[in-house]
């Protein structure tokens, strides 16, 4: 799906800011007529943003269900000659939409964009009303997956109605209306969707196209433009491919990007046009090495969230420019969209920044942490699941498969490869993506032990997230016990699959402010203690392909005993201040080698 652009043949206006908003008690309203009739009460609810934090009840915060936003729009002159759509960045995690009281579609997913087409319906001398009913349940077939109880079960006596979200994930189950909703005005006959990808032999940069059209058969013309609007090559055709001379890949150290012009014509016609920013790379990976432009490429990073005070997950980009900036503070050139694929201004702003990404789908919260129960089982992560999954990563690959940024994809979070199930599950969802992007690396985040794990020949390098002097060996600082265990198992993996091995996450909950000398948990001595431990063992092994901390900020979490008002792994706290922590790794990042090594 392409972003929205506003150019001579396109035109968006925007909806965002403050809706008319209702909490539905028992997701009756639309019973009561809610989605052709003003909402009742005067509640009002920004977006794009999560409600749960905006106001004094906490029956709203952690409810559970639908709640519905409300605006009224007008459709601006001249449009309704033309294609409308409405496109929602994100809402989830079942949004269905309705205009003048008319279902106009549903979506799942909370984290990629859907739109509805307003066909017929326009009135360009009426006030319209759109109203959008957003539904947080999370069951297993979801993603993350989750599961609707009785609250109060844990303990007889309650006999109330009241129901609680259970979840198996660690970030807060945030709601709304979370990206930006939009009226696009486009051409009837369009470009609907541009794929690229590129090779390099030598100093030629190859770039290849696959671009949909919409509607009738036109003709493409396609113009390949340098950073300084020159055009380097230009082609024909709804697929082809063109070379450049003398290429600037794109890499972390110079992001180069060019901007592919595909024009629609009829005849002579411009119909539609797209300026898509592309990059010339190569990624691969061999037995020890991470290959960006088919030099050995270190991962130095984080892991994240979209999560902030007061916006919850709702995109803004403040806190995107103040993450990149601290990123960059760092000595980061890389991060992954943990645990689902995030608002597109991060991808743009990788790409022309430099930073690389491994994309994610929200194959989350499915780990039951009990090795008795499976969970790759009927009625938990089954073929529901599954299809969902799938259809996940279409979207994202689809939406995303453009970025020169991303390098690589994470297809599962956490799982437990251990189980028999889980490698049929896992071979679907390698099958589909190879077939949609095989051009990129495929890994899964990997909690399970290496001896057990039945998956990781699958994928193409190995992700292992392990909390040694945290959740192993709790409180346990010593050396020679921390650097062993993990090197053990570090090399346990490797020599069982014989692949890279990327240290995705390791950390420790730190409190801001708390000290401790000798180091003691949540102290922010005992983190950079847990950061420098962890360096000389990677340090010391070459298939090490990178190491990302989690997590860059302090973010929140359901409520429970080992959550301190959320997870608090953050080197930076939730307002982005640094821990010392962040002062350790951008002393440890500053200084690298040609791929990015720590050379300290
Ligand atoms: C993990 C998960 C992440 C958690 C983290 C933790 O491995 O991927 O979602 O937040 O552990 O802090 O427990």
């Amino acid at each position: 799906m392409l972003k929205p652009v506003d150019n001579e043949a396109r035109e968006i206006k925007m909806l965002d800011g403050l809706w008319h908003f209702a909490q539905d008690p028992d997701d009756g309203g639309e019973g009561r007529g809610w989605h052709s009739s003003r909402l009742p009460g005067a509640l009002k609810m920004p977006v794009p943003a999560s409600y749960n934090d905006l106001t004094q009840d906490p029956a709203l915060r952690d409810h559970v269900g639908a709640v519905w936003y409300q605006r009224e729009v007008w459709v601006p002159r001249g449009w309704s000659h033309d294609d409308i759509e409405i496109r929602i960045g994100a809402a989830g995690n079942h949004a269905t939409v309705w205009w003048d009281g008319i279902c106009l579609g549903t979506h799942r997913g909370a984290f990629l964009p859907f739109s509805v087409s307003l066909g017929e319906l326009t009135d360009e001398h009426v006030l319209h009303l759109l109203t959008i009913r957003v539904n947080n349940r999370l069951t297993f077939a979801d993603l993350p997956t989750g599961n609707v109880v009785a609250a109060g079960m844990k303990r007889p006596g309650y006999t109330g109605k009241r129901v609680h979200q259970d979840s198996f994930h660690d970030f807060y189950n945030y709601s709304g209306i979370h990206r930006s909703v939009m009226l696009l005005h486009l051409p009837r006959h369009r470009i609907e969707a541009i794929n690229v990808t590129s090779s390099i032999e030598g100093k030629l940069g190859i770039l290849n196209w696959n671009v949909k059209e919409y509607g009738e058969r036109g003709r493409l013309k396609v113009r390949l433009l340098d950073a300084n609007a020159m055009e380097v090559a230009q082609g024909e055709g709804f697929q082809g491919s063109c070379t450049i001379e003398n290429v600037h890949p794109w890499a972390p150290e110079s992001p180069h990007l060019y901007l592919l012009q595909c024009d629609l014509l009829e005849g002579d016609k411009l119909v539609d046009r797209y300026a898509l920013p592309v990059g010339i790379r190569t990624v691969s990976v061999s037995k020890d090495a991470f290959l960006l432009n088919g030099k050995p490429f270190y991962f130095r990073g984080v892991g994240k969230h979209e999560d902030s005070v007061l916006f919850g997950r709702g995109h803004n980009s403040v806190v995107l420019t103040k993450d990149f900036a601290m990123m960059e503070w760092l000595g980061a050139n890389s991060f992954r969209t943990s645990h689902y694929p995030y608002d597109e201004e991060w991808l743009d702003e990788a790409d022309r920044r430099g930073i690389a990404v491994i994309g994610e789908v929200p194959a989350v919260g499915f780990n039951p942490w009990n090795e008795k129960t499976d969970w790759f089982t009927h009625g938990k992560v089954d073929q529901h699941t599954l299809a969902n999954h799938l259809a996940d990563i279409e979207a994202l690959i689809a939406r995303d498969a453009h970025h020169p940024c991303i390098v690589a994809w994470n297809l599962l979070v956490e799982a437990p490869t251990y189980e028999e199930g889980a490698l049929p599950y896992a071979e679907a969802l390698v099958k589909r993506t190879r077939e949609l992007d095989p051009t990129r690396p495929l890994t899964f985040e990997q909690s399970s032990r290496p001896e057990a794990c039945r998956v990781q020949q699958l994928a193409d390098f190995i992700c292992v997230s392990r909390y040694y002097g945290w959740y192993e060996n709790t409180g346990d600082l010593d050396e020679a016990v921390l650097t062993q265990c993990l090197m053990y198992e570090l090399k346990a993996w490797r020599e069982r699959f014989g692949q890279p091995v990327f240290m995705l996450e390791f950390g420790a909950d730190t409190i801001a402010g708390m000290h401790s000398d000798p180091p003691v948990m949540f102290s922010e001595e005992y983190q950079v203690e847990i950061f420098r431990l962890y360096s000389q063992v990677l340090d010391q092994c070459p298939w090490i392909i990178g190491e990302h901390i989690w997590n860059l900020a302090d973010f929140a979490t359901k409520q429970g005993l080992n959550r301190m008002m959320g997870n608090r792994k953050g080197i930076l706290t939730r307002d982005r201040q640094p821990k010392m922590g962040a002062h350790f790794l951008k002393r440890r990042w500053k200084s690298v080698d040609e791929s990015g090594r720590p050379s300290s």
